[in-house]
């Protein structure tokens, strides 16, 4: 991270740690729900399923792993065990795994084919291990813990190095765990993975969920918000965050690509297209929110053709119109920082950022472009690691002869795409209306994205 205070810039209010940087940067993560309910049609299980129903055919995580970097994915996610206590790696704590079903007669371990087919095409790897068990006749109780860090335990020391780790709240709104024990484990053994969770965790959390499973974060979303706000199941502010909230925990929007999150052949027809999958990456990513979009290999253990489809060709439109930012032109403002120039905010060099003077917490940004453009997108990053401070701006630009607001709105923080009503123009204003301190800007993009 770039030193600031050479520009008299320090970091205001809670701001991301190491940890949450790297998931900032990161964006975009997938999830693959595959377990038991892949075989038994079913979303949540009873843990009364029998391990000799699992058996996928044709098992390649390659696949899974080729398909995502298609889609432009650089984490994944596997949920290796889920709320009825299957395990996909055999586990030494429990017969209701992978061990006593018939793949690979007993000898299979997918969690170790997951870590080293990421590992094979440099994909960082996460796992999902649900704190809720409906198998383990000790869950609710004390021994569960010993149960859980036991599991927790092998996954991280077992697997090499992870960057993510899921509590799924589901089923545990009322259980009562040992999370600062199982914290512990975590931060032991893999000390650069976001914890994602809520309820009990939440002090040990580095990333909310959304409030939603439906793909949108708020209008506004920030990443600062008071705890209190994630130890029950849902609150509003799960969804908006607070300005001046006491924490940094950014939202995650966890979505599926099918209306389940395991596979079912059901909804073989109804997978995503990639134009309802880049608006939500316009709601997640574009909204100052992680994506973590779910795709449920089959029965085969294959992503179906139809996910790698959908996925491909979003990446494709979403790259194609990023690739282009239309932003050239000269930059100026009403208040520039020595060394933190506007023009900075079109530089090649993404360290560089602009800041206004001390007395001017409302800047208004002004891009007159080389040539007249046609956009129908923008996109604007605060310095987030010096903590989130805009709370307020307006986009205008200059049509027919005098400028039109072509959006507004409070929050910009890690990054801000928007689309508005296609416009031709030569100039473009950003003001920022209001702002808790000196706002601090490093990306403007111009866009025209392809229908
Ligand atoms: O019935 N549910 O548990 C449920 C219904 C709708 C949306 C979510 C849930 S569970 C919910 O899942 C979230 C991740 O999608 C978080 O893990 C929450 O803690 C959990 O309560």
């Amino acid at each position: 991270m770039v030193n600031y205070e050479k520009y008299g810039l320090a970091p205001f209010g809670p701001v991301p740690n190491y940890r949450q940087i790297e998931w900032l940067e990161r964006e975009r993560t997938v999830f693959f729900h595959f377990g038991m309910n892949t075989f038994t049609d079913k979303e949540w299980g009873d843990g009364t399923e029998s391990p000799l129903d699992f058996n996928p055919t044709e098992l390649d995580v390659e696949q899974w792993i080729r398909a995502i970097k298609d889609g432009g994915f650089r984490c994944a996610i596997l949920t290796a065990k889920h709320h009825d206590g299957f395990c996909l790696w055999p586990t030494k704590y429990t017969e209701h795994s992978i061990k006593n079903s018939p793949y690979k007669n007993g000898k299979g371990d997918i969690v170790r084919e997951f870590v080293d087919a990421c590992k094979k095409y440099g994909i960082k790897a996460g796992l999902y291990l649900s704190p809720w068990d409906r198998h383990e006749r000790t869950w609710g109780s004390d021994s569960y813990n010993d149960f859980y860090v036991g599991q927790l335990t092998e996954l991280m020391t077992g697997y090499g190095e992870l960057w993510e780790l899921w509590w799924d709240g589901a089923g545990s709104t009322e259980a009562v765990y040992d999370w600062e024990r199982w914290a512990k484990v975590v931060s032991t053994y893999q000390p650069n993975a976001v914890v994602f969770g809520s309820l009990g965790a939440t002090p040990w959390v580095d990333v909310r969920w959304v409030g939603n499973e439906s793909g949108f974060a708020g209008k506004p979303c920030y990443s600062t918000i008071d705890p209190s706000s994630l130890i029950y199941e849902y609150t509003n502010e799960l969804n908006s965050g607070k300005i001046g909230g006491e924490r940094f925990i950014p939202a995650e929007v966890d979505v599926s690509i099918r209306p389940g999150w395991f596979y079912h052949e059901s909804e073989d027809d109804k997978v995503r297209t990639p134009e309802n999958l880049l608006d939500i990456w316009f709601k997640s990513n574009g909204s100052n929110a992680g994506l973590l979009l779910n795709l449920p290999p089959d029965r085969r253990g294959l992503i179906h053709e139809n996910d790698v489809l959908s996925l491909k060709e979003f990446n494709k439109r979403l790259s194609h119109a990023l690739e282009n930012n239309l932003a050239r032109g000269t930059v100026y403002a009403s208040s520039e920082r020595l060394g933190c120039e506007a023009k900075n905010l079109i530089s090649e060099d993404k360290s560089l950022v602009y800041a206004p003077l001390d007395t001017d917490l409302t800047p208004e940004i002004t891009i007159e472009l080389d040539k007249e453009i046609k956009l129908n997108a923008f996109m604007l990053r605060e310095e987030i690691a010096l903590g989130q401070r805009v709370t307020g701006y307006e986009l205008s630009a200059l049509i027919n002869g005098e400028f039109q607001t072509l959006a507004k709105g409070k929050c910009i923080g890690n990054r801000l795409c928007e689309r508005v009503e296609p416009v031709s123009t030569s100039v473009v204003k950003i003001k920022i209306t209001s702002a808790l301190q000196v706002p601090i800007l490093k990306e403007l993009g111009l866009y025209y994205f392809e229908d």
